[in-house]
C-alpha cells in the first residue's frame, strides 16, 4: 500500500489551512503565526504540488505597496526554491469589518466598488503567478433577516460583479476562469448561492457563463444535508467542475473543515472513485483546518493525513472497480444499463408501450442487489477484500 504523495498527484493546500492559528468564536489562537514561506517549503517536503491563497493571507490588509512588493518577492523565491505551483487564487472579502454586510452584495455601494477593486488587484497577481482558476467564496454575501436584501436585487449585483470581473479578465487577456464556491450559511445566517445547484443556475444568467464554474467544498454541501458525490456528478455533467475543496464534515452542523475522509468516509471513497474516473484533472485541493487541539507537529501530520487518505482511497477505489465480484454485482444492479438510451436509435415517443400492455408487477418483481454492492464497497474500504 503506497501512500507517498508526489507533485504528480496535484495535491494543493490553501495557506490559510496549515496557517490557521485556531482562533474560534469561543477561544483565542492556540498556535503562533506561521510564515507562509515556511508553509511552502514544508508542504513541498510532504509531497504537495502547490499552494493557494487569499490576497490577505500573504499581504496583510494594512501593508504598504513597498512592503507588499518585498513580501511578494520573498514568496516567489520560496515558491521557486520549493518548486511549488500556484494553480488557484482567491480574495478575502470576509475578514475585514468593511465586508460585514458583504462585498459584491453589500447594501453599501462604496463597499461593493471596493470589493471589486480588491479582486481586480489580486487578479493581476494571480496572472503573474500563473494561477488559472480564481475562486470566489461569497462568505459574507447573504443576510440574517429577510428584510435586509431583496434576493432578486442582490443577484443583480452579484451578476454585475462577475460580469465586470470577466470583462476585466477578457480585456487583460488573462488565462483565468472563475469558480464559485457555494456554502449554505456561516458566517452569514444564510448565504446567497448556497449549493452547487443554485450556483450552476446563477452561472447560466451571466454575460460570460463559459468563464465561470464551481468550486464545491465537501463540507459545505453536507452542511446543507446534500450528497456531495451527487453534487460533483452534476457539476461534471454541466462541465463546470473548475476546482474542488476537499475536507471532512459530520453532517449538518457548523463548518468543521476536517481532514479529508475524517468525516463521511464512504462518501469520500465514492468521491475519489468519481474524480479518478470522471474526467476532472484539476488540483486535489484541501481546504481544511488542523484541529484547534494540535501543535505544529499535529498541523503537519494533518496535512499529510489529507494526502495519505486520498491516495489510500484512490487505491481502494481502483481495487473495487477491478474486483470481478464487484463487476458481477454492478451488472446485477443494472448500473451499466442506465447508460442505454430509453428510446432506441430512430425511436420516438410513438414507439413507447401502451400503459395497459405493461405488466408492472412483473417489472416490480426484480431485486436490484444494492445491499451486496454497497457491502463490497465497505469491504474494500476496510481492506477486507
Ligand atoms: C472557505 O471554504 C473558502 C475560503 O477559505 C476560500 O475563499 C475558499 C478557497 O477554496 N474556500
Ligand atoms: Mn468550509
Ligand atoms: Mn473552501
Amino acid at each position: 500500500m503506497a501512500a507517498e504523495p508526489t507533485p504528480a498527484d496535484k495535491f494543493t493546500f490553501g495557506l490559510w489551512t496549515v496557517g490557521w492559528q485556531a482562533r474560534d468564536p469561543f477561544g483565542d489562537a492556540t498556535r503562533a503565526p506561521l510564515d507562509p514561506n515556511v508553509s511552502v517549503a514544508k508542504l513541498a517536503e510532504l509531497g504537495a504540488y502547490g499552494v493557494n491563497f487569499h490576497d490577505d493571507d500573504l499581504v496583510p490588509f494594512e501593508m504598504t505597496d513597498a512592503e507588499r512588493d518585498a513580501t511578494l518577492k520573498q514568496f516567489k523565491a520560496a515558491l521557486d526554491a520549493a518548486g511549488m505551483a500556484v494553480p488557484m487564487m482567491t480574495t478575502n472579502l470576509f475578514t475585514h469589518p468593511v465586508f460585514k454586510d458583504g462585498g459584491f452584495t453589500s447594501n453599501d455601494r462604496d463597499v461593493r466598488r471596493f470589493a471589486l477593486a480588491k479582486v481586480i488587484r489580486n487578479l493581476d497577481l494571480a496572472n503573474e503567478l500563473g494561477a488559472q482558476t480564481y475562486v470566489c467564496w461569497g462568505g459574507r454575501e447573504g443576510a440574517e433577516i429577510d428584510a435586509a436584501k431583496d434576493v432578486r436585487v442582490a443577484l443583480d449585483r452579484y451578476k454585475e460583479g462577475f460580469d465586470t470581473l470577466c470583462q476585466y479578465v477578457l480585456d487583460q487577456g488573462y488565462d483565468i476562469k472563475f469558480a464559485i464556491e457555494p456554502k449554505p450559511n456561516e458566517p452569514r445566517g444564510d448565504i446567497f448561492l448556497p449549493t452547487v445547484g443554485s450556483a450552476l443556475a446563477f452561472i447560466n444568467e451571466l454575460e460570460h457563463p463559459e468563464m465561470v464554474g464551481v468550486n464545491p467544498e465537501v463540507g459545505h454541501e453536507q452542511m446543507a444535508g446534500l450528497n456531495f458525490v451527487a453534487s460533483i456528478g452534476q457539476a461534471l455533467w454541466h462541465k463546470k467542475l473548475f476546482h474542488i475543496d476537499l475536507n471532512g464534515q459530520h453532517g449538518p452542523k457548523y463548518d468543521q473543515d476536517l481532514v479529508f475522509g475524517h468525516g463521511d468516509l464512504i462518501s469520500a471513497f465514492f468521491l475519489v472513485d468519481l474524480l479518478e474516473r470522471g474526467g476532472y484533472d484539476g488540483p486535489r485541493h484541501f481546504d481544511y483546518k488542523p484541529l484547534r487541539t494540535e501543535d505544529l507537529d499535529g498541523v503537519w501530520e494533518s496535512a499529510s493525513a489529507n494526502m495519505r487518505t486520498y491516495l489510500f482511497l484512490k487505491e481502494r477505489a481502483a481495487a473495487y472497480r477491478a474486483d470481478p465480484r464487484v463487476q458481477e454485482a454492478l451488472a446485477i444492479s443494472g448500473v451499466d444499463e442506465l447508460a442505454t438510451p430509453t428510446l432506441a436509435s430512430g425511436e420516438t415517443y410513438a414507439d413507447l408501450p401502451r400503459v395497459g400492455d405493461v405488466d408492472a408487477d412483473a417489472l416490480a418483481a426484480r431485486g436490484y442487489g444494492y445491499a451486496l454492492l454497497d457491502q463490497l464497497a465497505i469491504e474494500h474500504i476496510l481492506g477486507a477484500r
